[in-house]
């Protein structure tokens, strides 16, 4: 039988294990990424393993998270990723020149390679038909200090998009529509690989926007193939010599199939609060909107604002709404600039922002009181805007622009078809805000603003563990919840101490009091603990605070994965109904933590309700020897300097 792409790159990128579903496997990787808002501990990370350089084909620091500049921590940040980008081998992109996603699909994806990103919407590349996984900055390190990236083989689901897609109807919908079918887990430990005659249809910003959003379906990646329309955008790039054709074999195989009829599809949106919410637009027509927001890593490129223009040019936006458009890079700011576009944008009402994530992780924006905001990004999670009680709704950049125009929910298939959107014919390309790495590296010196500080020291487990529940939680709990982010709390992400304050401020404000006073304890969780970002700093902030165990029906990939590197033990409850039995404040105790490892279930005393009940250990021998060293960190730095 003929192999998929998925396991083509995996086979060719293979350190270990067997390409079978569900085993341990092991993959070089080529490229790596990371953001500002996670790159500062990646590298202090990396730094603490000694070595002089990275050992990737191409590493890069993006800066597009912390843009809000309100004191001086982010430019701090800014600095230290700069100068340590400029001494370790690592290409610097400068704050103002784009989102991370769309940069790297722009400027550094290449088909058959694979990538590795502190953040969880990497997967954007897979747009060019690359292997581009999300994960936590200290995966990232290792990738940068040549360590291979173990993962779960995956499961890969073909998606087979059928016919064309209609008037009015884009990409968005298109991952909406899967994420109605599949929800917010679906996608757990699967890849999805698109195929079918749809596909030479979609530009590649098109696949771009599909494949972003799969991190929401929990998937470990999406992927397209790499056709003539990859070549076309590559070419458009100046980087015509990363193109390769990468197709499936005519009889590859798949472990599972989804169909999608694009010529049936209609324009969708997530409601309030989860990404997996979607109705038809047409259900929501009428719904009074203050506010519209065009941008993000997942629309907010050259098609996307094209599409706009085609809606609102020569027309005003209602007075009763706030439009603003952050565009994905400077060089689809700069296409706008150049056509006109920008121009007809601004006479129309929008509000320009700048070309970061903005809004989209509560960096500004945030909407008025109860009030109702339609955005073209990824995620609605209760509160991330900034506006506790604010409801948000996740469209297409047509809905949002239609939208825009009348003051209302408004379904675009009404304006019928639209003038066909080309690619523009030629770029001028300007690299000039990517800064290479230094020719004399020995003379650079990392800058460290007093915003940097020290990673904390990550103890190892004692023999009995106990404490208290800290916190019982319920299903799809997001990282969002676990450690807020936002214009006030994401400067502090290079300060352990001072963002472990904020670890679920947003669910029980004592949160943190109560565990540092109490010595630490247990985190109780529904199904997809974890699910949303790839933030290690969810893991880390509560190992600062004393969490030991989390307890969970189960976990998101990325967020288990960090759980594990910062020494605290996810297990699983054998039997669901033992969740009901727990209350908060329960005091818990594990015997034998440390021995009992060796297994794959430990029994957890409930000294309050005197009750005992098993929980499941999920994990291979790699991670509970990470979990005995007391975080990856500890565990490698011996490995590596050995
Ligand atoms: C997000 O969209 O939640 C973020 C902010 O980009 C995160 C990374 C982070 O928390 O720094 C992500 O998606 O991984
Ligand atoms: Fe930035 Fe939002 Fe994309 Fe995260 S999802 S990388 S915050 S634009």
């Amino acid at each position: 039988m003929g192999e998929n792409i998925t396991r083509k790159i995996i086979r060719k990128h293979l350190v270990s294990g067997e390409i079978k579903a569900g085993a341990d496997i092991s993959i070089r990787i080529d490229q790596t990424l990371t953001q500002d808002a996670t790159g500062t501990l990646a590298y202090l990370q990396f730094e603490a393993m000694k070595l002089p350089k990275v050992k990737t084909e191409l590493s890069v620091s993006y800066v597009d998270h912390n843009t809000l500049q309100e004191g001086f921590e982010n430019f701090d940040d800014h600095l230290f990723l700069q100068s340590f980008a400029a001494k370790y081998g690592i290409y610097f992109s400068k704050p103002g020149n784009g989102i991370c996603h769309q940069l790297h699909t722009e400027r550094f994806a290449a088909p058959g390679k694979t990538l590795l990103g502190s953040d969880s919407h990497t997967p954007t590349s897979g747009g060019v038909g690359m292997l581009a996984i999300g994960a936590g900055g200290l995966d990232v390190a290792l990738a940068m200090a040549g360590e291979p990236f173990n993962l779960t083989m995956p499961k890969v689901v073909k998606v087979e998009l059928k016919g064309k897609l209609p008037a009015c109807v884009s990409a968005k919908d298109v991952i909406l529509e899967l994420l109605k079918r599949r929800t917010v887990k679906g996608g757990v430990g699967k890849v999805f690989e698109y195929a079918g005659e749809g596909v030479s249809f979609l530009e590649v910003p098109d696949r771009a926007t599909i494949c972003n959003m799969g991190a929401e379906l929990g998937a470990t990646c999406s992927i397209f193939p790499s056709d003539g329309v990859t070549k076309a955008f590559l070419k458009l790039e100046k980087r015509e010599k990363d193109w390769a054709e990468l197709l499936a074999d005519k009889d590859a195989e798949y472990d599972e199939t989804i169909v999608v009829d694009l010529a049936g599809l209609v324009p969708l949106a997530a409601k309030p609060h989860s990404p997996d919410n979607v109705s038809a637009v047409s259900s929501l027509k009428g719904v009074k909107v203050n506010q519209v927001i065009v941008g993000s890593c997942t629309n907010s490129s050259y098609r996307d604002l094209m599409a706009v223009w085609h809606i609102v040019n020569g027309k005003k936006i209602s007075p009763d709404v706030s439009f603003a458009i952050a565009p994905g890079s400077r060089q689809v700011l700069e296409l706008l600039a150049r056509n006109g576009v920008l121009a007809d944008l601004i006479k129309a009402g929008a509000r320009i922002l700048e070309t970061a994530c903005g809004p989209c992780i509560g960096m500004g924006q945030a909407p008025c009181s109860g009030g109702v905001t339609l955005r073209t990004f990824n995620r609605n999670f209760k509160g991330r805007s900034g506006t506790a009680d604010a409801s948000v709704y996740l469209v297409s950049p047509e809905t949002a622009a239609y939208s825009a125009l009348l003051g209302v929910f408004s379904d675009p298939a009404e304006l019928g078809s639209l003038p066909e959107i080309k690619l523009p014919a030629a770029i001028d390309i300007d690299d000039s805000l990517i800064l290479a790495p230094s020719a004399t590296p020995d003379k650079v010196e990392v800058i460290r603003g007093p915003n940097i500080k020290p990673l904390p020291a990550f103890n190892v487990p004692e023999e009995t563990v106990k404490g208290g529940v800290l916190i019982k939680l319920g299903d799809n709990i997001t990282t969002d919840d676990i450690m807020p982010a936002g214009a006030k709390i994401l400067p502090l992400r290079s300060n352990i101490p001072a963002i472990s304050q904020f670890v679920f401020s947003k669910l029980d404000k004592d949160f943190a009091k109560r565990a540092l006073e109490s010595g630490g304890g247990f985190i109780i969780g529904g199904t997809n603990y974890g699910q949303g970002s790839s933030r290690e700093h969810a893991a880390i902030a509560p190992k600062y605070l004393g969490v030991k165990a989390v307890i969970a029906k189960s976990f998101a990939r990325i967020h288990m994965a960090n759980l594990i590197n910062f020494g605290i033990l996810p297990l699983t409850f054998d039997l669901e109904s033992d969740y009901e039995k727990l209350s908060a404040g329960d005091t818990l105790e594990i015997r034998g933590f440390k021995t009992g490892l060796s297994g794959d279930e430990l029994t957890v005393n409930n000294l309050t309700k005197k009750e005992k009940f098993k929980a499941k250990i999920t994990l291979n021998a790699r991670q509970k020897e990470i979990i005995l060293a007391g975080s990856l960190l500890n565990a490698a730095t011996s490995f590596l300097n050995n």
